[in-house]
C-alpha cells in the first residue's frame, strides 16, 4: 500500500466512525427576543423531535444520537420515548437540564442568594439524572444562566461557593458511566458576570469535582477573537474536554449553523481533535449541535451542519502531520503554516460523496432529502397542534 493510499484509508476509518450528536430543540421553532418565527412541519412533541432527528441520520449516515433538553423534551415515559428513538434508528444523547427559564431564577438558579431557590434548582438537575437512567444517556449538560448585571448585585465569591456545592451534589448522583459536562459563557443572559464564564472556572470545577465532570466548548460562548483551537489543545491535554456545543457566529451567540460564519476556524478545532487523537468515539469527546435556525428550514440546516462538520474533519485528516512536524522542528514558519492551509484548499467533498455512496447512502444528503417528500408529508401531517419551541 503506498503512502497515499495509507492515508486515503485512515482518513475514511476516521470519517466512517464520526458521530456527531444533533440538538431536539434545533427541530423546534426559535428566535430572538424581536420575534420567534413559526415554521410549517415543525414537531409539536419530542417524539416528532427524535423522528426528525432520525432522518438527519438517515441521509448522513453520521449523526445517530440527538440531545434532549428538560422540560422542552419532558415526556411521561422516558423508556418509550428511548424505545421510540431506537424504531427509527437513533439513540437518545446528552441530557440538558434547564435551570433559566423560571421567574424564582431571576437572581440566580444553583447561585441565587436564597437557599429555597438553590434547592429546587439542583433537584432539577438531579431530576436529569434520573431521565438518563430511563434513556440510557451518558452525559448530564450543565449551562448556567447564572450570573449578575452590575457590580455590587451579589458576591461573587460566595456564588462561586453555591455553584460548587450544586455541581457536588448533582456529581455524587451520577451512576455507572454517567458524565457531567459544565458548558460556559461570557455573557447572556448576564451582562456583568456570568457565573462561569470562560473555559478556566468550567475546568477549575471539574477538577474539583472529579473525573466524571469535563468541560464542554460551545463555540459561541467567547469573547469576538478568542483563540478555541488553544482552548480545546489545553483541556484536551489536561483530559478535561468532554465535548462540544458546535454553532458559528459573527458577532454574539448567534446559534448559526457550524461552519457557516467561520470554517477556517472549524477546521482548526478540527485540527486540533486530530491532533490530540480525540475523533474518534473511544475518546469520549461528545460532538453535538447547539443551534437555532430561527428563519432557514430546520432538518435541512441540520443536515448542512453535519456535512460542514464532516467537510473540516476531512480536511483536519488530511493535514500531513509528518511534513507539518519536520517544518515545526525546522522552525520554518511558512511552511508550517503552508502544510495547514494545503489541507484547508483541498476539496474534500468528492472523497465525502464517495464515502456516502459506499455506505449506500446518497452522495448528496440535500438533494435526496430535498427528494424524499418527507418535508411535505410532516408539513400535512403536523397541520394543527402547539408548535414546540423554546417554552415547554
Ligand atoms: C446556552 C446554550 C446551552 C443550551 C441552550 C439551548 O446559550 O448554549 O447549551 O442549554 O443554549
Ligand atoms: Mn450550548
Amino acid at each position: 500500500m503506498t503512502q497515499s493510499e495509507a492515508t486515503r484509508d485512515r482518513v475514511e476509518q476516521a470519517l466512517r466512525a464520526q458521530r456527531i450528536e444533533t440538538a431536539s430543540w434545533a427541530f423546534g421553532n426559535s428566535g430572538t427576543r424581536f420575534k420567534v418565527f413559526a415554521q410549517e412541519g415543525v414537531p409539536r412533541d419530542p417524539y416528532e423531535k427524535v423522528a426528525d432527528a432520525a432522518v438527519v441520520h438517515r441521509f448522513t449516515g453520521v449523526a445517530p444520537s440527538v440531545a434532549l433538553h428538560i422540560p422542552w423534551d419532558r415526556v411521561d415515559d422516558y423508556a418509550d420515548l428511548a424505545r421510540h428513538a431506537k424504531e427509527q434508528g437513533v439513540a437518545l444523547g446528552a441530557v440538558n437540564a434547564n435551570v433559566f427559564q423560571d421567574d424564582d431564577y431571576k437572581l440566580g438558579s444553583v447561585t441565587n442568594p436564597d437557599p429555597a431557590v438553590r434547592r429546587k434548582a439542583v433537584d432539577h438537575l438531579l431530576e436529569c439524572v434520573d431521565v438518563m437512567d430511563a434513556t440510557g444517556s451518558r452525559d448530564l449538560k450543565l449551562w448556567f444562566s447564572d450570573g449578575i448585571n452590575y457590580p455590587g448585585q451579589d458576591d461573587v465569591r460566595a456564588r462561586q461557593d453555591r455553584l460548587a456545592e450544586a455541581l457536588r451534589e448533582a456529581y455524587d448522583r451520577l451512576g455507572d458511566g454517567q458524565r457531567m459536562l459544565v458548558e460556559y459563557k461570557l455573557f447572556e443572559p448576564a451582562f456583568y458576570a456570568m457565573d462561569v464564564p470562560d473555559w478556566g472556572t468550567a475546568y477549575a470545577h471539574c477538577l474539583t469535582l472529579g473525573e466524571r465532570a469535563q468541560v464542554v466548548i460551545d463555540t459561541g460562548h467567547h469573547a469576538p477573537g478568542t483563540n478555541i483551537e488553544f482552548i480545546v489543545a489545553v483541556l484536551l491535554r489536561a483530559g478535561k474536554l468532554g465535548g462540544f456545543d458546535f454553532n458559528s457566529r459573527f458577532y454574539a451567540d448567534d446559534d448559526l449553523m457550524v461552519g457557516a460564519a467561520d470554517p477556517f476556524q472549524l477546521f482548526r478545532i478540527m485540527h486540533e481533535i486530530v491532533r490530540g487523537d480525540a475523533l474518534g468515539p473511544a475518546s469520549g469527546v461528545a460532538f453535538m449541535l447547539d443551534q437555532c435556525h430561527n428563519i432557514e428550514p430546520k432538518i435541512p440546516a441540520v443536515i448542512r451542519s453535519v456535512m460542514n462538520v464532516q467537510e473540516a474533519t476531512a480536511k483536519a485528516l488530511l493535514v500531513d502531520a509528518d511534513a507539518l512536524a519536520a517544518a515545526q522542528r525546522a522552525g520554518d514558519v511558512l511552511a508550517a503554516n503552508a502544510v495547514l492551509m494545503d489541507a484547508y484548499h483541498t476539496d474534500v467533498r468528492p472523497l465525502l460523496a464517495e464515502l456516502r455512496a459506499d455506505a449506500g447512502l446518497d452522495p448528496d444528503p440535500m438533494a435526496a432529502y430535498a427528494r424524499s417528500g418527507y418535508f411535505e408529508k410532516i408539513r400535512a401531517e403536523r397541520a394543527g397542534g402547539r408548535q414546540a419551541g423554546w417554552d415547554a
